[in-house]
């Protein structure tokens, strides 16, 4: 089944310039970027982000740290997009990260992981929604 996902580029992902190099591997595993944006999150939506950890005690380092640059947020499109995008982000902790993924091949620590990727086809229509306008887009050319 054709899915949607969102997946973000944090902070430290385009700090470090590695914006390109994820993508890259999205790409290569046959899915697709359907939309793209360089943005400043707002508190606004930082706050709908991170809805589900309110309470948590990282809650609020989680929504300075998504604030404190700039990021890259996708909608990344593919059969069973949500999963497949989960299984190349991997664990949370990189250090827990599997080898070949992307926190395990290139995070370090579990404040700055590098990207974020909704965990379900629920979180994913939420995410999308804060970030992107349905005209924002694309679907490929023939099925729009
Ligand atoms: P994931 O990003 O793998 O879906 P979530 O949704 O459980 O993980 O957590 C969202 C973000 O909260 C993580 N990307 C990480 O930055 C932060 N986080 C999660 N658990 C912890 C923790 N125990 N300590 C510090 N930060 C955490």
């Amino acid at each position: 089944m054709r899915e949607q996902t969102l997946l973000m580029l944090k902070p430290d992902a385009v700090a470090r310039a590695l914006t390109g190099r994820i993508l890259a591997r999205i790409e290569a595993r046959g899915l697709l970027v359907t939309a793209l944006k360089r943005i400043r999150v707002t508190a606004e939506q930082a706050q709908a982000h991170y809805r589900e950890h309110e309470g948590k005690p990282f809650h609020p380092a989680l929504l300075s740290y998504i604030r404190s640059g700039p990021v890259v947020a996708a909608v990344v499109e593919g059969p069973r997009a949500v999963e497949a995008v989960r299984a190349m982000v991997g664990a949370t902790d990189p250090l827990k990260a599997a080898p070949g993924t992307i926190r395990g091949d290139l995070g370090l620590t579990i404040e700055e992981n590098l990207v974020h990727a909704s965990d379900s086809l629920d979180s994913a229509r939420r995410e999308i929604a804060i970030y992107f306008s349905a005209a924002e887009i694309l679907p490929p050319a023939g099925e729009a």
